[in-house]
């Protein structure tokens, strides 16, 4: 029996650590490679707005329009939970400087309102909902800030950093800080030089796990829309020297992009909001996107390599309206059912490179082991399936803690004479997700054409998904 363990712990350590990689930096750190693993998250934009029909606030609205009839912000959770989302980001703090929390740094906060007779706080509320529930929770604290009077001075970076300190020292742990790169006029109708190495420095110092997100990082990039799409070609990598955030900043398309030869790893997020604006407006109602429509944005989000970061603005009640609440559920049964059924378990798996016992890897289901090529050019991987199947959908994982690698590869599927091409992609990262034409086939090739270093993957699957 003792023996019997022996040699399976050998065999998982072997088929764990047989081959031995050189990272190619950039490297991604231990936080942006759990952040890459969290693939969708909400995004919360709820304040003054959202009652005043707004989507940027003047700063000089009476805090007593900001008063939820029933806000619910477990409600919220448990929708995300459900739509399979892995958090929360909550506007604390949006352009009209208001904040969702009682903050000692501003005179126009929940306190001044007439919510919960000014004892309310928005912010703990979600983050004990985020605990109870099981999802992290983030912040988006707005630099830009047309309420505070020393906005446009040097005085308001203290003034901000105070007020990052109070939210990220009082509430527990954020997964995600989120600065937006607007930058306008304040109430002196002056716009503010923003110190953003005093601000990196500082949050870093309170929360070192934190994932920080604007135009050009540090952790995360926007991805140059506010559509949800980030590019098929999407590099983790982005040159930030000389670029500022916001109008500074690199061309929108290298964002959507990256840069192939990238000196930082600084990957894409896509945010997106459910309906056409970012509040809550009674007369959106009717558009909110539908589940369809979020899955094919997954798709070019998540499937090239990125994360989704969708926004669902709470109505006037302090709810998810349950136009928003449908659409996530649906959307969230979409990925479920597209992705229960991998359609590779029990292929056998070649090589035109050495037979690398590792290669059975790739459909082992384990995000901690891989199959590494030793051939930078054209590397094949030969997928023999048990019998013929439909397959409209390939997801090809890259081992990016090694770095990423790959530049293009082509999928092929057998006829029944020869191979021929179905998918034809450049990067792969994180995840590819390769939609194309349904065919049937027992065998799929997959050539690695070219990449910057011996590709190295952590997994391959196939699916036949529903497509409107
Ligand atoms: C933009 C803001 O100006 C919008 O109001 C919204 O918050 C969006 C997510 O970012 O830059």
């Amino acid at each position: 029996m003792k023996h019997c363990l022996l040699i399976i712990s050998c065999f998982f350590a072997a088929s764990l650590f047989s081959q031995s990689v050189t990272p190619l930096p950039p490297l991604p750190s231990k936080e942006q490679l759990q952040w890459h693993e969290k693939e969708f998250y909400l995004f919360i934009h709820f304040g003054p707005n959202t009652f005043t029909d707004r989507e940027w606030g003047l700063g000089n609205e009476d805090p007593s329009v900001f008063n939820p009839t029933a806000l619910d912000c477990e409600q919220w959770a448990r929708i995300a939970k459900q739509a399979g989302a892995k958090g929360i980001i909550l506007t604390a703090k949006h352009h009209d400087g208001f904040c969702l929390w009682p903050s000692k740094f501003s005179t126009h906060t929940v306190r001044e309102s007439k919510w919960m007779d000014g004892k309310g706080d928005v912010v703990k509320s979600l983050s004990e909902a985020c605990k109870k529930t099981g999802i992290e929770m983030g912040v988006y604290i707005s630099p830009w800030d047309r309420n505070h009077p020393l906005y446009g001075t040097p005085e308001y970076n203290d003034v901000y950093i105070s007020t990052m300190k109070e939210l990220l020292t009082n509430y527990g742990k954020y997964f995600e800080l989120w600065w937006d790169g607007a930058n306008g006029e304040g109430p002196n109708g002056k716009k503010q030089v923003y110190d953003f190495r005093r601000f990196e420095d500082s949050v870093f110092k309170w929360q070192p796990q934190l994932v920080v997100f604007s135009d050009i990082g540090p952790s995360i990039r926007w991805c140059g829309n506010e559509k949800g799409i980030i590019n098929n070609t999407n590099w983790n990598l982005l040159d930030t020297a000389g670029f500022k955030r916001g109008n500074g900043g690199p061309p929108t398309d290298t964002l959507n992009r990256g840069n192939v030869n990238g000196k930082l790893w600084i990957p894409a997020e896509a945010d997106v909001s459910i309906r056409p604006g970012w509040f809550y407006h009674p007369a959106e109602d009717t558009k909110v996107k539908t589940a369809q429509t979020l899955f094919n944005l997954y798709l070019q989000s998540v499937g090239n390599g990125g994360n989704l970061l969708l926004n669902v603005p709470p109505d006037r009640t302090g709810q998810i309206n349950a136009a928003d609440s449908a659409a996530l559920v649906g959307f969230g049964k979409l990925r479920a059912d597209a992705f229960k059924t991998d359609l590779l378990s029990r292929s056998t798996l070649s090589t035109n490179d050495k037979e690398e016992p590792a290669l059975k890897n790739l459909i082992d289901n384990n995000n901690n082991t891989y199959w590494a090529s030793s051939q930078q050019e054209n590397s094949e991987i030969l997928i023999d399936l048990p019998r013929k199947k439909q397959i409209n959908t390939l997801v090809l994982e890259e081992m990016i803690s090694l770095g990423q690698r790959v530049q293009s590869f082509t999928i092929e599927f057998f006829d029944g004479n020869s191979f021929q091409p179905v998918y034809r992609g450049t990067t792969i990262g994180r995840k590819k997700i390769a939609t194309f034409t349904k065919q049937e086939t027992d065998k799929i090739k997959i050539t690695i054409t070219h990449a910057k270093a011996a590709p190295v993957l952590r997994g391959v699957s196939a699916y036949l998904i529903n497509t409107p």
